[in-house]
């Protein structure tokens, strides 16, 4: 029997446990444990229960263990930009406080006082995104400066569980760029920046890249779940990780990753962190192999998940892609408007924007679905157009991959909506981007372009002309 790796894939609605070993050269998934994730407010914020998530981290653990597929190594990714502290015990300081909460209200503001937009994109290359962690320190040294002050470590998401699982505290390279203080060319903190902003040096830990191995698991966590395993990063950013498992052999191929969010665009080998493609919105996060994920955030799925919660009753995620692909109802709205980012109720506000546009108020699921699913691809399509602008590229294949690539009213939307074929799949893109890199490192899969070809020849992927 060959080798298993685990990914622990933790997303904003859900986490799960995947399971995986080659066989015959194809990868194999086995879901082990799933997990329910989601904002929930505490002393008055919008935080993530990092505890609980972090027994259910163990939980899945032990049943790898009870099914006696005990991993080679371990990996955990997350959504970026999110952070905690910890004092010099090693303990969190306050909340892990979530990216849709308010706190960053006007912060953008406090943080061009010091720097002016332009010249922070110029210098960091990463799309504003009110919620980046930049902005969210600053919330930080305005309302709880004793929170930095008593702070030695800044740890992301996914750093922190496993400096949780192996006692190591670093910080990963493809979930560090998505908050805003990283130097695309030194790869490394952009400490320059760092201290203008005021905010202290020292909480800011070492880079590492994805496949280092940290350590093994901790006594205590060996005794919870069982059994040790090694504690190897992945590309920890969810979208770092989704986007090694796109099945190409192209340098040049455009991707959706789509989920919570669509993150729609290609890989580069250098920053553009030009006005243009500041103009055009589009970012340069930090990827595997030190390429760039030059793309854009479209708000996605999040806004059907949303209303799902509001008035979905029961129904699948397919069910309400299939009843919105019954209607014909036309309206369009902005997705990437801010007013979607958490409005009180997400199915008002989208009717509310059709309304205030003078077209057609969608009436019920289906048709707010359908404006939704609609808005989503035409968005897609500008995107692109934007893309090719910049990068002088013709592209002639879109890869969808995360969970909305089961979304065919909206893949079928996509297609319509650029005029390029659209080949969705695998659905567990995160999951499998996340245990490729563990598996480069442990020598099972030789680089990224074979643990793409492995991809490719292992999940099925469906075509949309
Ligand atoms: C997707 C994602 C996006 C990031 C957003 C917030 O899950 O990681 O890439 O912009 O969440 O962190």
């Amino acid at each position: 029997m060959n080798p298993y790796y685990l990914a622990v894939d933790i997303g904003a609605s859900s986490g799960r446990h995947i399971l995986a070993h080659l066989e015959n050269g194809k990868m194999v998934l086995e879901e082990v444990h799933r997990f329910p994730n989601g904002m929930v407010e505490k002393d008055g914020e919008n935080v993530w229960d990092v505890d609980e998530l972090f027994a259910q981290i163990k939980l899945g653990m032990k049943k790898c263990g009870e099914l006696g597929k005990i991993p080679v190594s371990v990996g955990v990714d997350t959504w970026g930009v999110d952070f905690v502290l910890l004092d010099d015990k090693g303990e969190r300081i306050g909340n892990a406080v979530a990216y849709r909460d308010g706190r960053t209200r006007g912060m953008d503001e406090e943080v061009y006082k010091v720097i002016p937009e332009d010249a922070l994109y110029a210098r960091t290359g990463i799309q504003k995104a009110i919620f980046n962690t930049i902005y969210q320190l600053m919330a930080l040294k305005v309302r709880r400066p004793e929170q930095l002050a008593e702070a030695e470590t800044l740890l992301m998401m996914p750093d922190y569980f496993h400096y949780l699982l192996s006692g190591v505290a670093a910080t990963e390279y493809t979930e560090a760029t998505t908050g805003q203080l990283i130097c695309p060319e030194t790869k490394d903190w952009d400490m320059e920046l760092i201290e203008k902003l005021g905010y202290p040096k020292k909480i800011f830990r070492k880079i590492v890249t994805p496949g280092t191995m940290l350590g093994e698991l901790t006594r205590e966590v060996q005794e919870e779940v069982g059994f040790t395993c090694k504690v190897v990063v992945p590309a920890t950013h969810d979208t770092g990780s989704a986007v090694i498992a796109v099945p190409t052999d192209s340098d040049n191929a455009l991707y959706i990753s789509s989920g919570t969010w669509s993150l729609l665009g290609t890989e580069r080998m250098q920053a553009n962190c030009s006005p243009e493609s500041k103009a055009n919105n589009l970012t340069n996060e930090g990827g595997y192999e030190y390429r760039f994920r030059y793309l854009k955030n479209i708000m996605g799925l999040w806004m059907i998940q949303s209303v799902k919660k509001e008035i979905g009753g029961d129904l699948s995620f397919g069910e309400i892609c299939e009843m919105a692909s019954g209607c014909s109802i036309t309206s369009i709205v902005d997705c990437n408007d801010d007013r979607f980012l958490a409005p009180a109720n997400m199915t008002e506000e989208v009717r509310a924007a059709c309304r205030e546009t003078g077209q057609q108020v969608p009436e019920g699921l289906a048709e707010i679905a359908s404006v939704i699913y609609n808005s989503l691809a035409k968005c897609y399509a500008r995107t692109i157009k934007g893309l090719e602008g910049i990068t002088g590229c013709k592209y002639d294949c879109i890869h969808i991959v995360g969970g909305g690539a089961n979304a065919d009213y909206l893949n079928r939307l996509t297609a319509e909506a650029t005029g390029i074929p659209v080949y969705a799949g695998p659905t567990e893109a995160t999951a499998i981007g996340n245990v490729a890199a563990q598996m480069i490192t442990a020598g099972e899969l030789t680089d990224l372009k074979a643990a793409r070809k492995c991809v490719f020849d292992s999940f099925d992927i469906i075509k949309y002309e």
